[in-house]
């Protein structure tokens, strides 16, 4: 599903689109750090020529342009060396998140029809050679890459030659993959092109002002879009500055890279930006490098929002984003009122917005409805999904993104609850029927509804509710059930709630408001 041609040729036409490859984006001068990661430091020439390196060894290896490849790494200079190298070549990096496991992984590499999975050795205590083994029993034929010590498999460092001429692909050609948070069963591919995504990280660098002489800690994981390209380590690479890779946001992690690299910009969640405030007054650490703290990926809270800058020193920059495209921004030089109590406003002067009720007419201005989007960067369609995208899209191309939002006469948006299906636990997305389906399989289980509860860390955490089949289980072995089968852990539930019978809606639906409101 691409963009119509007018749509492309008016986005070629405001300069959105300008033909840049991803490829391409590392901008800084050849002598300036581009990467740093403990004590590996890459500059800019460096970094160019290793992903050239990589990118003749992939087509060495076998690696064609089109050709889709799981990438499963950590924050690591062999993720970013290796994306490079796979834009260069045109071939698409589905970007799996380190949490991913069997049954997620199987599904993407299957469902991408993926030539090449990458993974690390060992990381965060858990092996991905055990885990490659188990998708390669289902997904056979597929060559698996390891950054490290390879096992069975073949070594990244060994995909490594003389770099050859490699015909540039078509910027409006899908450059990369990234997953959604899911509504349905199973996680959908976003398809971003060249010309889209490099508009948004150029323009997302722009709108938090990088320029070289920025130091970006990734903190959160580099295969979400967030701290791969809003701007992230792709915008900030785009503008000549340097990143640090951070091998967990974690403050005993992050902080002493603040303060050593001296820091000037990160992006957090708003679970991880209340542990860093709290951690700020007693680890000892000189965080006064920071100029921006970027909070998003689920409502963040006045009070929290109001101990940013007396607490880390620096100013806030809210983020309301979507792997599927819009993005929304305060800008540095919006009044604090709006910084604090609102999620920004669109990235793009031609970001279509429409906010409908639940008949899809649009609301008066200022009430709440489901925000619909159009524009430059936002998917017209997921890959391989045409009875979900008849669905998710209007007939014109408005992507629903399951949001309920309000707009400011500003422009500025206020996210106030969701219609989506899913659980947004400390800014991971869990799809409230995926974990169904899977608690359903469990012999003691006859019916399962999976809905959120709040919570005062993580914002929400995710309840099972279910009407046993007999003798009910318990939450110890319904998460152990749900590990067997491969689920990642960010996605068991933290609570069980055995009924004997389920709210309905008037069409015969379980009514998870109800069942929400009984919790
Ligand atoms: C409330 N809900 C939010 C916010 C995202 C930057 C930042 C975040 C994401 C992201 C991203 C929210 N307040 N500030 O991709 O580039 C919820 C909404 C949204 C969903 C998208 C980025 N920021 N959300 O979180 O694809 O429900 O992207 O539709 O993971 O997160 O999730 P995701």
């Amino acid at each position: 599903m691409s963009f119509p041609d007018d749509f492309a040729t008016k986005y070629r036409e405001r300069g959105y689109w300008t033909g840049t490859l991803l490829g391409d984006t590392p901008g800084g001068g050849p002598d300036r750090t581009a990467l740093v990661q403990g004590t590996t430091r890459l500059t800019y020439a460096e970094l160019r020529a290793r992903a050239d390196r990589m990118a003749a060894g992939l087509r060495a290896f076998g690696v064609a342009p089109g050709d889709n490849v799981v990438v499963h790494l950590p924050n690591t200079v062999e993720f970013v060396v290796l994306s490079f190298a796979l834009f260069r070549l045109g071939a698409r990096p589905v970007y799996a998140l380190p949490a991913h496991r069997r049954s997620e992984i199987t599904y993407l590499c299957a469902h991408s029809e993926a030539v090449a999975y990458v993974i690390p050795d060992t990381h965060a205590g858990f092996d991905y050679r055990d885990l490659a083994a188990e998708v390669l029993a289902e997904v056979p034929g597929m060559r698996v890459l390891v950054a490290g010590a390879p096992g069975p498999f073949t070594a990244l460092s060994d995909v490594d030659s003389e770099p050859v001429p490699l015909p540039a692909p078509d910027p409006s050609s899908v450059a990369l993959f990234l997953l959604s948070g899911g509504t349905t069963g199973l996680p959908k591919l976003i398809p971003r092109t060249h010309d889209d995504y490099a508009y948004n990280l150029r323009a997302s660098a722009e709108v938090t002002g990088l320029d070289q002489d920025t130091v970006y800690l990734a903190a959160l994981p580099i295969a979400h879009n967030f701290a791969l390209a809003c701007p992230g380590i792709l915008g900030t690479l785009h503008a000549g500055g340097t990143v640090v890779l951070a091998p967990s946001p974690s403050p005993p992690d992050a902080f002493p890279l603040i303060e050593r690299e001296r820091v000037t910009v990160t992006a957090l969640v708003p679970s991880l930006t209340l542990l860093w405030l709290e951690a700020a007054k007693w680890a000892g650490r000189d965080l006064s490098s920071l100029r921006l703290l970027q909070v998003g990926g689920a409502k963040l809270k006045e009070e929290t929002a109001l101990r940013v800058r007396p607490t880390l020193g620096c100013d806030l920059q809210q983020v309301f984003g979507m792997a599927e495209g819009l993005l929304c921004y305060t800008r540095l030089d919006d009044p604090d009122e709006l910084v604090l109590t609102t999620q920004g406003r669109p990235l793009c002067p031609d970001d279509e917005i429409r906010i409908v009720d639940e008949d899809g007419a649009d609301v008066a201005p200022g009430e709440l409805g489901q925000l619909l989007t159009r524009g430059p960067y936002t998917l017209r369609g997921y890959f391989r999904a045409d009875e979900h995208n008849a669905k998710a899209f209007t007939p014109d191309g408005f992507y629903l993104t399951g949001d309920l939002v309000r707009r400011l006469p500003s422009g500025h948006l206020v996210v106030d609850g969701r219609v989506k299906d899913t659980i947004n636990r400390g800014g991971e997305k869990v799809s409230a029927e995926e974990v169904e389906s899977h608690l359903l399989a469990h012999p003691a289980v006859h019916d399962a509804a999976v809905v959120a509860v709040p919570d005062a860390l993580l914002g929400e955490r995710t309840c099972a509710c279910v009407l046993p089949n007999g003798e009910p289980p318990t939450l110890a072995e319904l998460t152990a059930f749900l590990r067997s089968r491969g689920l990642a852990d960010f996605k068991l539930p933290d609570r069980l709630e055995v009924l004997n019978e389920f709210p309905y809606t008037a069409v015969g639906k379980v009514s998870k408001k109800a069942l929400a409101a009984r919790l």
